[in-house]
């Protein structure tokens, strides 16, 4: 049986767990050398928070590719620990995808993300790891939850089917940073960034988000001389976007200066209709057919916009702007067709 005591034999010395004589650590500030690892670094998240990193002049950033390291495996992680030692952790690593690779392939994405994150935050425990964030998402409050979606309505209601295998999991990951603080006082954080977009994006029109999704499809439209460009859904529903850069910055922003049980939203402030914003990545793109809307397509969620303020009240505000945002990934998604 597993008692109390027989964790202390796996985890950290008792000590280590205690900072300033209390469970629960202090504030732990990175250094300009502090050992920092960004699990998932090559993603959309990752890699801004790793631009972040190095923008504000951290010099020992560790990351490793999936053939590198296969963050499934528990015994890879654990050496990988043991043979880096990384003090601050953020977990941008999950199987991640759009309303239909979420619709489509249940399975995949709630194992996939549970082992991922297990390893990643039960190995930073064990190897004693200063501070850790965890990334979750919006679409883990309900789907009819008030708007806007403030951090205690979580679990107050039904998911939205479409991704609730995908949410399941994130909640798993934000309860289990909240249970390792409470058992082993562990500095382990969790924030839960709104929709995303950015360089470095999915533009696989199969398992993409939207924004990446309409950007190819305006773009091979207007290459091929096209008179339409067909959306999914009613074009109905509101999201909210921030760029990763604004994401990556709230991140660093985060590990300096939260260190509470509750999760924390990150989000812009503003949301646009799905119908909107395929009007305004029409005009970047310079497309001038005409959209038609495949309702037999999910809408999913009708509205998930965040309440930022708790993040807002710390002093972090985003600073991209939309359309100049999606200016940004245009470009990034013609450099990734070279
Ligand atoms: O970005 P998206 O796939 O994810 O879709 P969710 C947002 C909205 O855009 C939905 C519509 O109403 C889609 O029907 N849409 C219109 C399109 N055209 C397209 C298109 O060509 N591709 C895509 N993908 N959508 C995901 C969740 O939900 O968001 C995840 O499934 C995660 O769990 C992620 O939370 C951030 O916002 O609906």
């Amino acid at each position: 049986m597993l008692t109390s005591n027989s964790w202390q034999t796996t985890g950290p010395a008792k000590s280590e767990l205690q900072v300033s004589g209390t469970a629960h650590p202090a504030i732990a500030f990175m250094k300009q050398d502090s050992r920092i690892y960004v699990a998932g670094h090559r993603g959309l998240v990752g890699s801004a928070i790793w631009r972040a990193l190095e923008a504000r002049g951290f010099k020992q950033l560790i990351g490793r590719t999936r053939s590198e390291l296969d963050l499934m495996e528990t015994q890879a992680v654990r050496k990988f620990y043991a043979d880096e030692k990384p003090e601050y952790v953020f977990v941008a690593a999950a199987k991640v995808g759009g309303i239909a690779a979420n619709n489509d392939r249940p399975a995949e994405f709630i194992f996939e993300n549970l082992q991922i994150q297990n390893n990643i935050i039960h190995e930073a425990w064990r190897a004693s790891v200063r501070k850790l964030l965890f990334l979750g998402s919006s679409c883990i409050y309900p789907k009819l939850a008030p708007q806007p979606l403030k951090e205690e309505y979580l679990l107050t209601g039904p998911l939205e089917p479409t991704n609730e295998w995908y949410a399941v999991a994130k909640i798993a990951g934000l309860k289990m940073c909240q249970a390792y603080r409470r058992q082993y006082g562990a500095d382990f954080i969790s924030a839960m960034p709104t929709n995303l977009y950015g360089a470095n994006d999915n533009y696989d029109l199969n398992s993409s988000h939207v924004l990446p999704a309409l950007i190819r499809k305006f773009h091979e439209a207007k290459a091929a001389h096209a008179t339409s460009v067909t959306c999914w859904g009613t074009g109905s529903p509101y999201r909210e976007f921030l760029h990763s850069d604004d994401l990556g910055a709230a991140c660093v922003f985060l590990m300096e200066n939260y260190s509470q049980e509750q999760t924390i939203n990150v989000g812009s402030g503003s949301e646009i209709t799905i119908r909107e914003l395929a009007g305004l990545v029409r005009k970047v793109v310079g497309f001038e057919g005409e959209i038609i809307w495949d309702k037999s397509k999910p809408d999913g969620t009708p509205r998930k916009l965040m309440d930022s303020s708790r993040l807002f009240a710390l002093g972090w505000n985003p600073k991209i702007d939309l359309e100049i945002g999606i200016c940004g990934a245009y470009d990034d998604f013609r450099k990734s067709e070279d």
